[in-house]
């Protein structure tokens, strides 16, 4: 399917904010992906994507969740966490994208994960900080950009954290992987 086919297949699974939200992502991905390397069409792939089933039915995708025999724990933790897994089902199933590094962006761009390529980091951050996005302390995380992926990485796995710690609400544990392998790695890593 052409990216344009695409684009208006997902605009009518969601309301228009966040469609504008994704094309907010999709910009920034590509430019992340022009400062940082990477392929400027897997990234737009992604971002196109990553957010296709965020307004589908719960009970559905609990029961995808379920059938496809993803990571159960899932189903413990906030019903948030469930798009970004059953989204990269969508991405296969329906929009027949093959490359498994996109596919692992969609699945893990809600919560990180230990050992993220290129790609997963560029689409994480993409989404915390695309120009739509306003919450307190995205100035700051725009401004890691500066100081390499990695980095912007970091800062942006520890305000996820540090949100969540701040409401009370659990921390689903790759994110937890996610923040100790960014900060045991070696600067040049
Ligand atoms: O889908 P978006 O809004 O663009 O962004 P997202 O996919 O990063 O989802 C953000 C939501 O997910 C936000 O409401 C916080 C929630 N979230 C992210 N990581 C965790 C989490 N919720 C819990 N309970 N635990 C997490 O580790
Ligand atoms: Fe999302
Ligand atoms: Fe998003």
């Amino acid at each position: 399917m052409n990216r344009n086919l695409m684009l208006n297949s997902i605009r009518t699974r969601m309301p228009e904010k966040r469609y504008v939200h994704t094309i907010g992502v999709m910009n920034t991905s590509i430019r992340l992906a022009k400062v940082y390397g990477g392929s400027e069409k897997d990234v737009e792939l992604a971002a196109i994507l990553h957010d296709v089933v965020k307004y589908s039915d719960r009970e559905w995708m609990k029961k995808v969740i379920v059938e496809q025999q993803m990571e159960p724990t899932l189903l413990a933790f906030h019903h948030e966490l469930w798009h970004a897994p059953v989204g990269a089902y969508v991405a296969k199933h329906e929009f027949d994208v093959m490359n498994q590094d996109v596919l692992n962006a969609i699945c893990y761009h809600t919560t990180g994960r230990k050992g993220m390529s290129k790609l997963e980091k560029i689409i994480y951050c993409a989404d915390m900080i695309e120009p739509n996005r306003q919450f307190p302390g995205v100035e700051d995380l725009r401004q890691q950009d500066e100081l390499g992926l990695n980095e912007l990485m970091k800062a942006c796995i520890k305000h996820s954290i540090e949100f969540l710690i701040t409401k009370n609400q659990p921390v689903y544990p790759d994110s937890i992987h996610c923040y100790n392998d960014l900060v045991t790695r070696k600067e040049n890593d």
